[in-house]
């Protein structure tokens, strides 16, 4: 079975990892590969180097090597370098870049400068975490870059910044007016992202952010027709539980899209190409209203790597009942 998911960081990363220790439980389903399309716009220039939180979170997840109380950077860090920059001066000090997470921008920064592309970068970076031989390739939404700026108004008239900026420095707290994914524009789909999505036998959403992971990805010319396209079942699992982000602002974004915080709303937001959607029991009145979506209310914390295996599991299976 050809599996394609869209993610973004933590919530796609934790997913992903779920989905392939189903998959080593299940005998019928140990040949699937999973292709991960990968979400870019949180990409940064930090310090002359390229910083790819969310695919860097999935790399860590999957590869073992991820700090699992926070999510998102490497395990064990220690931080002399940025102690050096700091004491140097060197801005931002804002973003919290370890030391074995620096050797990752290094190295990446260091293939791109050699010119290769980003998506043979992340072949290279996700050779060294074994995600080839548990049958994952993860792909960058795009090779060109895309970086989501977000506009704010502190009182001094509106301005953008960048999306680690708003998420990390102002902590999502001052009101996002709109996002923008700055290069969207001349973006092209790496290769193999459209094939994925159309030959798969299923395509998976995980619960990423909806405007600033999967809707940036959504946002990959081509991408939402191919969606659109496939005769594979799209099945998406909730962000939300009870109206509210499990980790994260997603509220905040999808109040700046003037989209409602509800799991109802997330859905109408893949409306054109979804077909069944995971919903936590609190917001099982949703499963049970008739439509044209197929909803399954169940728990969805993914408190551990189980809970997540058995999330993972409930989406493969709805997508079966689909096809
Ligand atoms: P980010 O890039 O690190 O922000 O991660 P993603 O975009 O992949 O995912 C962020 C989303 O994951 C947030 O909106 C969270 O609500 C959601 N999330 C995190 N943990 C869980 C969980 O245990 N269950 C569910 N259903 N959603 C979760
Ligand atoms: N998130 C934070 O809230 N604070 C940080 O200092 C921070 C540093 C960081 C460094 C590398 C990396 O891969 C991720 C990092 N993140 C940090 C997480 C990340 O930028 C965001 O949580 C997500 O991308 C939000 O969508
Ligand atoms: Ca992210």
């Amino acid at each position: 079975m050809r599996i394609t998911a869209l993610a973004g960081g933590v919530g796609g990363a934790r997913f992903l990892r779920g989905l392939l220790t189903h998959l080593g439980r299940v005998p019928e389903l140990s040949g699937a590969t999973v292709t991960v399309i990968g979400n870019t716009g949180d990409d940064i220039n930090l310090f002359g180097l390229r910083v790819c939180p969310d695919l860097d979170t999935v790399l860590y997840t999957l590869g073992g090597g991820i700090h699992e109380g926070q999510g998102w950077g490497r395990d064990g860090e220690t931080h002399a370098v940025q102690a050096e920059l700091a004491a140097y001066g060197a801005t931002p000090q804002w973003f919290g870049l370890g030391d074995k997470d620096f050797g990752t921008h290094i190295v990446r920064s260091q293939w791109l400068g050699q010119g290769l592309t980003l998506s043979e970068v992340t072949a290279r970076l996700a050779a060294r975490w074994g995600l080839p031989h548990r049958g994952v390739t993860l792909l960058p939404m795009s090779d060109s870059p895309v970086e989501t700026h977000v506009v704010v108004d502190e009182g001094e008239g509106p301005r953008a910044v960048h999306f680690q900026e708003w998420w990390v420095r102002m902590r999502a707290a001052v009101p996002a007016q709109r996002f923008i994914a700055v290069g969207m524009d001349r973006a092209v789909a790496a290769p193999g992202v459209l094939d994925a999505i159309r030959e798969a036998d299923v395509v998976l959403l995980p619960p990423s952010n909806p405007v600033v992971s999967i809707g940036i990805i959504l946002g990959v010319p081509g991408v939402r027709d191919a969606l659109r396209g496939t005769t594979a079942p799209v099945v998406g699992v909730s962000p939300l539980i009870g109206g509210a982000p499990v980790r994260g602002h997603a509220d905040a974004c999808l109040t700046a899209i003037g989209v409602e915080s509800t799991t109802r709303a997330v859905a109408g937001l893949y409306a054109d190409f979804l077909d069944g959607w995971l919903v936590d029991d609190a917001d099982a009145e949703f499963a049970a209203s008739p439509g044209r979506l197929a909803v399954r209310a169940r728990p969805l914390l993914m408190s551990d790597v189980d809970a997540a295996a058995d999330i993972a599991g409930a989406a493969l299976q709805l997508a079966g009942e689909l096809r």
